[in-house]
């Protein structure tokens, strides 16, 4: 239990997968479901497409303008240190984070799509707070193209995705990381996440964890 006076903390989960995986729904339902049971959510989203930031990598992921590969990780990696405030207020006041990517998309195509080495892309992000639990709705690069085709994108292209999802499978054995197979559908894949998601979210309210 938590220190006298103390307020238990919120959990910060974040949701990972390629584009078009589904997982944007899948944080918006669980963001609704959770809400539902009465619990305190926040949800949120990386990259934020908003504020002076958010516009040069929307611009960016448009294709209107280029930078230069480290560049375009620092612009990412800088988007999530700029949230790290808001998000550890949220955590702290006892409201429970929903996050739509994080520092993992950072290595999954900053080295993955990008082709920088993996390790640089992770010591940019190093420090960022850890997610409790990491939901990556597992879908191939084929299903998700079958699905509607990818949009025209900087990084929505079959071979592309290609990469990704390799990179992505650097992280498939942390103790955190929770694939949830993103083939089924939309209902039983959200009420999987769900009961997953309550354990978390009582598990840290029980434990004292700081956020790290
Ligand atoms: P969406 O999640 O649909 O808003 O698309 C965001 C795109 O940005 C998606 O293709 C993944 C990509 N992305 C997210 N984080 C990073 C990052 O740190 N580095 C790079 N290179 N791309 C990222
Ligand atoms: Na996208
Ligand atoms: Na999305």
């Amino acid at each position: 239990a938590s220190c006298v006076g103390a307020m238990p903390r919120g959990a910060f989960i974040v949701f990972e997968g390629l584009d078009r995986s589904g997982k944007s729904s899948q944080s918006q339902r669980l963001a609704a479901s959770l809400k539902d049971k009465g619990h305190d959510v926040k949800a949120i989203r990386f990259p934020n497409r908003e504020g002076p930031l958010g516009q040069l990598i929307d611009a960016f992921l448009r294709k209107d303008i280029d930078f230069t590969k480290r560049t375009c990780h620092h612009l990412f990696s800088s988007d999530r240190w700029e949230k790290q405030c808001e998000i550890q207020a949220a955590v702290l006041s006892g409201t429970t984070v929903i996050s739509d990517r994080y520092a993992f998309s950072g290595v999954a195509y900053s080295s993955g799509a990008e082709g920088l080495p993996l390790e640089w892309c992770k010591n940019a992000d190093s420090g960022l707070i850890a997610p409790d639990t990491v939901f990556y709705i597992d879908v191939s690069p084929e299903e998700a193209n079958r699905r509607k085709g990818y949009g025209a994108e900087r990084y929505e292209k079959l071979e592309i995705q290609r990469r990704v999802y390799s990179s992505y499978m650097h992280f498939s054995t942390q103790p955190y990381w929770h694939a949830i197979d993103g083939t089924k559908d939309i209902d039983s894949i959200a009420a999987e996440v769900c009961v997953k998601a309550e354990q978390v979210v009582s598990s840290v309210a029980a434990s004292d964890a700081p956020v790290t």
